[in-house]
């Protein structure tokens, strides 16, 4: 049984001086580098977003980052203009060993829905196309690290053990936003399902 490494938006808007930096988010990509050699393949997911992505404040009148609104699909948290299409902000870390990636999967370019899942976009639902991969490769264990904890690397991590791969989450590899508790509520989440924490 095969093993991935999948390593979650290791992108300059996520680190320090960036768009949405996570405090240390640069940090880890000297641990994330090790830990591709030790991968039997390596995937990179990439934030993706079009200026006009409906996950930005700017484009809600009146709303500032980090507000919850309520989307179709459900609660959003909306966020600074980040990771958009073509920007330097959207760029991996320059220090990430990207030369070693298999596979780089861009979520979020859809406008109108969020994607802080590799799997499925924010409805849950829209595929991305990364379970087929991995089934027809043979990848059914998945380490995950990468940016933000709370968010993209969980929502990542609770859909692959819902798709029945074998998960854990490196956390000494992820940092997190933390926004009202979102950290420690993320891990309890990644606990229950009975995810380990490495
Ligand atoms: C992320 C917020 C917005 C993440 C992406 O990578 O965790 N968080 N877009
Ligand atoms: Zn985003």
């Amino acid at each position: 049984m095969a093993q991935a490494l999948i390593v979650i938006d290791v992108q300059n808007d996520f680190c320090p001086g960036g768009a949405l930096a996570v405090a240390g988010g640069d940090q880890i990509v000297p641990g994330i580098n090790a830990q591709m050699q030790q991968a039997n393949a390596v995937i990179l997911t990439q934030d993706w977003h079009p200026a006009n992505h409906s996950s930005f404040a700017s484009q809600h009148a009146g709303a500032a980052p980090y507000d919850l609104v309520t989307m179709p699909y459900g609660p959003q948290v909306l966020w600074p203009d980040h990771c958009v299409q073509g920007s330097a902000g959207a760029e991996f870390h320059p220090a990430l060993d990207v030369a070693r990636a298999d596979m780089i999967l861009r979520k979020g370019f859809n406008p109108a829905i969020d994607s802080y899942s590799a799997f499925f976009e924010n409805d849950q639902r829209t595929p991305t196309g990364l379970e087929g991969y991995l089934r027809i490769r043979g990848l059914t264990r998945l380490d995950f690290v990468g940016l933000a904890t709370d968010f993209c690397v969980a929502w990542s991590a609770l859909d692959a053990a819902r798709l029945g791969f074998e998960v854990r989450v490196l956390t000494s590899l992820c940092r997190g936003i933390d926004i009202d508790g979102s950290l420690a509520r993320a891990e309890a989440d990644l606990r229950a399902a009975g995810i380990s924490l490495v």
